[in-house]
């Protein structure tokens, strides 16, 4: 771990809405790269949990309820369901995903609210705002429409004319009606509560003074904000479904969900330590400072994790930890053009699942992670990174390597020793070994894309050495050279297994299980993997870990997304 005054990891990956399925930008963003990282830590033999949920409140979700004629508990509870199992099938870690519908979300938040309130940190403003007496709620912003006072343009946004690009406050707009069902809409004084979030400027900016290590995209994010000033803003809601404010007289009154849903980190830790029979174990995950704690996100979420959430926290009356790092990534577009959910422009978890395995996906989005900008995901690029690399580089190596031992060697791992090493068998056990370190080194400071470039470079080593130490030469002069070079090659793939572990777990898990290894990976497996395997140990039968691909598998997804583009 990158500081020694740490004891332990808490991360989280950004809640996903329950108002959907999750695609390839969300898995890039905020889910891959926070597995990958769980995982590295796990395989140290850390102390992490690995805490998500699925975000289970605001206005799209009772549209879309409404649209399908169900509850919105009964939406999102569907919803959850298939978000876990796909999850799941993808092979995401973590030890609670958890809802922000259930009660033990419903108590942790109106507590914090309470909390904060008991103390006088909000203040009560009364402001008006629109009202559509035909569906008896007020409206956000986004549901407003109107004409432009400036340009005269007839479907002017609540906030902004896309006509003539001038920004306004709904209220300035004329005519204005909803959106939803073209209703005219009405102002009607409602009262909020806010938190001055100017109050913590001075906070914030030293917190976040004391991590001149975060990505330059986050600090950038976080200083333009300082710069405009940070304002009130509104914690509460009109509305019908949200966890309700607890306090007398405050009926259709709830949490603004950027108040409660990052709370539902805290809730799922309290339903994580309570399903595991040890309820007062979430403090030791959020109240202790020795504990690190770490958000995965994308950047449309920078705000809320790197300055709202924290104040909350340091508002409360409780020691709370703030974060020691919020690792945001950019965008992810899919072939050359920008996801649209909405027009249904992006590759959906599922559908993914249901035809392809997990590892292959893994691989191409680890391999082009939008860590300092935004990435392209192509269906070409993938079929080649799973036969080229997957298959040809990494898969082939060891395919070929457990054949060769398995054919000549009775599968035990050929007698190998120092008495025997030559230059070439040494300087690529010290590559890798190198490359071993080099790529721990990148884990610890999330850059995820740079380590399994070492993996590959590692992958490329142990290729060189086998062509040129060429067992399937020796084999048919020097049977004791051929079996030394087999057991340096196994030594190779030790370490190639930890390495390419986090990214493709399904495989690597097999292979530790070939190479006879006893500890379980997960739990420190680090340890025994960085020890050599000796000579003489039986070796697991092995079978195709990456099969290759044909075109036509992808050809139809490339169909699918040209037709969607009308092309
Ligand atoms: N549901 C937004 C998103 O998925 C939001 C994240 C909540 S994290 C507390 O982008
Ligand atoms: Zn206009």
């Amino acid at each position: 771990m990158s500081s020694a005054s740490f004891k332990r990891t808490l991360v989280t990956s950004a809640l996903p809405y329950a108002n959907g399925e999750i695609h390839l930008g969300h898995l890039a963003g905020a889910y891959l790269p926070a597995d990958i990282y769980v995982r590295y830590l796990r395989l140290r033999g850390e102390e992490v949990l690995y805490i998500c949920g699925s975000d289970e409140y605001g206005v799209p979700i009772t549209l879309t309820a409404e649209r399908v004629g169900i509850s919105p508990k009964e939406l999102v509870d569907r919803n959850y369901a298939s978000i876990k199992k796909s999850f799941e099938g993808f092979g995401m870690s973590f030890d609670n995903f958890s809802q922000t519908s259930r009660e033990v979300h419903t108590q942790t938040a109106q507590a914090f609210f309470t909390d904060l309130h008991d103390q006088g940190v909000f203040i009560q403003k009364t402001t008006e705002q629109f009202y559509s007496s035909s569906q008896k709620r007020f409206l956000a912003d986004r549901y407003i429409e109107g004409t432009c006072p400036k340009c005269g343009n007839e479907e002017a946004r609540g906030d902004q004319c896309e006509e003539c690009g001038s920004t306004h406050d709904p209220t300035e707009l004329i005519d204005p009606r909803s959106v939803l069902d073209n209703s005219p809409l009405e102002l009607r004084e409602t009262t909020h509560w806010f938190l001055p979030l100017g109050d913590w400027q001075e906070k914030l900016k030293d917190f976040l003074g004391r991590h001149p290590e975060w990505k330059d995209n986050v600090l950038r994010y976080c200083h333009g904000w300082f710069a405009d000033g940070l304002l009130d803003r509104a914690m509460t809601r009109d509305l019908g479904w949200g966890v309700p404010v607890p306090l007398p007289d405050h009926e259709g009154k709830v949490m603004f969900v950027w108040f409660e849903a990052p709370i539902g980190y805290i809730s799922a830790t309290i339903e994580w330590a309570a399903e595991n029979g040890k309820p007062e174990a979430w403090r030791t995950w959020w109240q202790s400072p020795d504990t690190r704690l770490v958000h995965f996100i994308g950047k449309d979420n920078i705000f809320f994790h790197a300055l709202l959430f924290p104040a909350i926290l340091m508002a409360h009356s409780e020691d709370y930890i703030v974060p020691d790092n919020v690792p945001a990534n950019e965008f992810l577009n899919l072939e050359g053009q920008k996801l649209s959910t909405s027009r249904g422009f992006a590759v959906w978890l599922p559908d993914y699942l249901e035809k392809f395995s997990p590892d292959p996906l893994r691989y191409t989005l680890a391999r082009n992670l939008p860590e300092s900008r935004d990435m392209n995901f192509t269906w070409e690029v993938f079929l080649a990174r799973n036969n080229g690399e997957l298959g040809n580089n990494f898969g082939n190596l060891i395919n070929r390597i457990f054949t060769f031992i398995h054919k000549y060697f009775g599968g035990r791992v050929p007698e190998w020793s120092e008495e025997m090493m030559t230059d070439l068998d040494r300087d690529a056990l010290e590559e890798v070994a190198t490359d071993l370190e080099k790529w721990a080194g990148h884990m610890e400071k999330f850059e995820i894309k740079a380590a399994l470039e070492t993996c590959f470079h590692a992958g490329n080593v142990g290729n060189t050495y086998f062509t040129d130490s060429a067992p399937f030469l020796s084999r048919k002069t020097d049977m004791e050279r051929c079996g030394h070079s087999l057991g340096v090659t196994i030594q190779i793939l030790r370490q190639l297994c930890m390495m390419l572990a986090p990214v493709v777990p399904f495989g690597m898990e097999k292979l530790w299980g070939w190479l006879g290894m006893e500890s379980d990976l997960w739990v420190g497996g680090w340890q025994e993997g960085n020890r050599n395997i000796p000579s003489g140990r039986q070796l697991g039968k092995q079978e195709i870990l990456f099969p290759k691909l044909e075109q036509e598998a992808i050809q139809v997804e490339i169909d699918r997304l040209q037709e969607m583009l009308g092309k």
